[in-house]
């Protein structure tokens, strides 16, 4: 798995339910790649903290207008992000634009609108969907405590990240027990980094 010293690194963006980006990045930093995992929102900004109490509920934001903070604060990233994967890091990063229109689409937005202002972002070069039907997610822990967490909703969302799969997509079966979920994350990713390491261009949204 051997890259060249000046190849850039890999654009990886983990969607859908339960993302484990840490987990694939000390994978790949035992393999020797240069690798960092980010998430959005990053609520460390002024937008990311806008955002934070938001979902929080100790703020109330138009559906529009938090769609357009959660797309300012991937904004405010972009010019890092490029210059990381143009100097060799690969950065695995929780939730992107496809979380960012599946979450306000399901809300009830235009989809053509709320896909508008991610246009000139970063593409990924992978995106590795967490799939994992809305009941069993329920079963798992932690639910309930922010805004988006009914069944219902998360019925809504699975349906507009279907409708958002591109190119660069990979499903991966979140339901099966996770060695095996980690080791189609390792394997796919592997693949991704070959890839990019072989000249592949680093494209814009969307795909
Ligand atoms: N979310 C996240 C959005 O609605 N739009 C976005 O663009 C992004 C990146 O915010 F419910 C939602 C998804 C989730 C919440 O939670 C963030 P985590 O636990 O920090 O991922």
């Amino acid at each position: 798995h051997k890259r060249s010293s000046d190849s850039r690194g890999a654009l990886i963006v983990l969607e859908g339910l339960d993302r484990c980006g840490k987990t694939s990045q000390s994978y790949l930093e035992e393999l020797g790649h240069a690798v960092e995992s980010w998430r959005f929102p990053d609520r460390t900004t002024n937008v990311g903290q806008m955002i934070s109490s938001y979902l929080g509920n100790k703020s109330h934001l138009d559906d529009h207008t938090i769609h357009l903070l959660f797309s300012a604060n991937r904004w405010e990233k972009r010019s890092l992000m490029e210059s990381k994967l143009k100097s060799g890091t690969t950065l695995i990063i929780d939730r992107y634009s496809y979380s960012g229109v599946a979450f306000s689409s399901a809300k009830g937005l235009d989809m053509e609108w709320c896909k508008a202002p991610e246009i000139g972002l970063l593409a990924p070069d992978l995106v590795l969907y967490l799939d994992i039907s809305p009941e069993k997610a329920a079963e798992r822990g932690g639910y309930g405590e922010e805004r988006y967490e009914q069944l219902e909703f998360q019925k809504k969302l699975a349906r507009s990240f279907k409708a958002l799969r591109d190119a660069s997509w990979k499903n991966i079966n979140a339901s099966l027990p996770i060695e095996d979920v980690e080791k189609q994350l390792r394997e796919t990713v592997l693949n991704c980094l070959e890839t990019c390491g072989q000249g592949k261009p680093l494209l814009e949204l969307w795909l």
